[in-house]
């Protein structure tokens, strides 16, 4: 059984979404990071000292080996495609990784700050929706010239780059992007949420 450690945001959707799709057997446990969940000592001690949800705990690793905790999640979606041995396929397992981290050093932490700037902030800070909002639509180019070449994010094959991304999309309209300006990620993200497990993943509730 794996413990989920999460919240329902787009950086939680993606774990809940892999977990579905592999079908492994999961129990959420909720951080509600509205409430500082993520700071008691319990949580920095035992699950993430950077004090960030998602997390998991497998308690059954793999045979003899100890429970492993695990956060960051880039690492725990090429931990559980290696334990399921699905959506990392050998032949794109490198286009594979540099979408995983366009995701994670790009278009989390863009449309992060856009969604601060915009919405927390509610544009009090202009230069700060300016440059984050026409940061998100720059890497909307990029993933628009990418779809256009590709069905999926590594090449022919649905793989953790698009379970990654995909949350991030979802959230188009907190950063302003009209996903009509961009055919071809609309037609990948259609297609994706049209999947059961995606539907699921992104309704696991708090
Ligand atoms: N790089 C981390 C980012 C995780 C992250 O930013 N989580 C946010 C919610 S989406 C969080 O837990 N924020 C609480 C806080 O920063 O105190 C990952 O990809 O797992």
């Amino acid at each position: 059984m794996i413990d989920l450690h999460y919240w329902p945001t787009p950086n939680g959707w993606k774990i809940s979404i892999m977990l579905e799709e592999c079908g492994l057997p999961y129990r959420m446990v909720p951080v509600n990071i509205g409430r500082g969940e993520q700071f008691t000592p319990e949580f920095i001690a035992l699950i993430n000292p950077h004090h960030k949800m998602p997390a998991i705990v497998d308690h059954a690793p793999a045979a003899g080996r100890a429970p492993l905790e695990l956060s960051e999640s880039g690492a725990i979606l090429i931990y559980l495609a290696d334990k399921a041995k699905k959506f990392l396929p050998e032949k794109l397992k490198y286009q594979t990784l540099q979408w995983l981290m366009f995701q994670m050093g790009g278009v989390g932490p863009m449309f992060g700050q856009a969604h601060h700037f915009m919405r927390a902030k509610k544009d009090e800070v202009p230069y700060g929706s300016e440059r984050y909002g026409n940061e998100a639509k720059r890497l909307y180019g990029v993933m628009d010239r990418r779809l256009g070449e590709e069905k999926y994010f590594a090449g022919a094959e649905y793989t953790i780059a698009d379970m990654a991304i995909y949350p991030w999309v979802a959230r188009f309209e907190w950063h302003r992007v009209d996903l009509g300006a961009f055919p071809n990620v609309k037609r990948w993200f259609d297609e994706l949420g049209a999947r059961p497990a995606v539907q699921k993943g992104m309704a696991v509730p708090a």
